[in-house]
């Protein structure tokens, strides 16, 4: 199942660690990367590969991020064999080949099972999105917006409209490759819930299916934002009943709208998204 909510958790913050899995995020990011200084990256690997060690996560997805660079290697190793882990985000992805890279690393290790969840933060990474997505292991796309705007010179706007082309780049190149919709970005403003909330409904029309959080306040917002409404799942019930039923290419639905193959698709992603 999809996850709605994938929460960030520092890897150097053990009292948050120790509570996350309690905070009702469909999914956690222990994070190695920009949450870590430098000084502090053995020691939170460490303590990171630790907890993974010792956790039963119940039905929540772990994930890890990895750093970039001269670092992965080493997170890599640490995390990838833990039972409970479920994937990587791969911090600053520039290139196709640092998933070969990444892949050969796992098989090495004998972590067959681990998938991978690029982050894209510069505009390089962003145009190369449709290579990037067709890499061994890749199951959805992130993007690294505060990154991308420092790199392209982007100013977010209140309604955020500068960052619709990406936005919407991802949700094609996703459904392209036949992977997950993309997870949607942070909103670092984490006392604002009201714009977060219209900011994720604006995803949820999007294509998106999840988004990524910095602080539990933002997880209940998220996960309702991405839980088909009653109204939508009695729609998309009767829809795929009419269609069933009927034998017919073309129906109406209960409010007298035309129901084709195209619509009863789009009311089965619906009814899948039920948890
Ligand atoms: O009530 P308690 O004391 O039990 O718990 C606090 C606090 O520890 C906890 N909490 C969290 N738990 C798990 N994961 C979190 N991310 C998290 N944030 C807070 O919730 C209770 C209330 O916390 P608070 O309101 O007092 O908030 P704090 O001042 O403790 O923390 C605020 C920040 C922003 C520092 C914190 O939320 C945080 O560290 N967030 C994640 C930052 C991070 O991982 N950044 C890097 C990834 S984002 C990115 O790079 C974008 C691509």
């Amino acid at each position: 199942m999809i996850a709605r909510s994938h929460l960030y958790v520092p890897g150097n913050a053990p009292d948050k660690l120790g509570k996350a899995l309690g905070r009702g995020a469909d999914a956690l990011i222990v994070d190695l990367e920009d949450a870590v200084p430098p000084a502090g990256k053995d020691a939170a690997r460490e303590a990171v590969a630790a907890w993974l060690g010792a956790v039963d996560p119940g039905p929540v997805q772990l994930w890890v991020r990895v750093n970039p660079g001269e670092l992965r290697e080493a997170d890599v190793r640490a995390v990838a064999t833990a039972p409970a882990l479920t994937g990587l985000v791969l911090a600053k992805v520039e290139a196709p080949a640092e998933l070969a890279e990444v892949d050969a690393l796992l098989t090495a290790l004998g972590a067959e099972r681990v998938v991978v969840a690029p982050l894209l933060e510069s505009a390089a990474a962003v145009l190369r999105a449709p290579q990037i997505a067709a890499g061994p292991r890749v199951v959805r796309l992130q993007v690294g917006e505060a990154d991308l705007c420092a790199d392209a010179g982007i100013t977010p706007g209140a309604d955020e409209r500068e960052l619709l082309w990406v936005r919407s780049q991802m949700v094609m190149v996703s459904a392209a490759a036949g992977i997950d919709p993309p997870v949607g970005p942070v909103s670092t403003d984490f006392r604002d819930l009201d714009a977060l909330r219209a900011s994720t409904l604006a995803l949820a029309r999007m294509g998106y299916a999840g988004r990524a959080c910095i602080h539990p306040a933002q997880v209940a917002v998220v996960n309702e934002v991405f839980t088909p409404s009653e109204e939508e799942v009695a729609w998309a019930r009767d829809v795929v009943t009419r269609f069933e039923e009927s034998g017919a290419g073309v129906l109406l639905d209960s409010a007298g709208r035309m129901v084709d193959e195209a619509v009863v698709r789009r009311a089965r992603r619906i009814l899948a998204r039920l948890r």
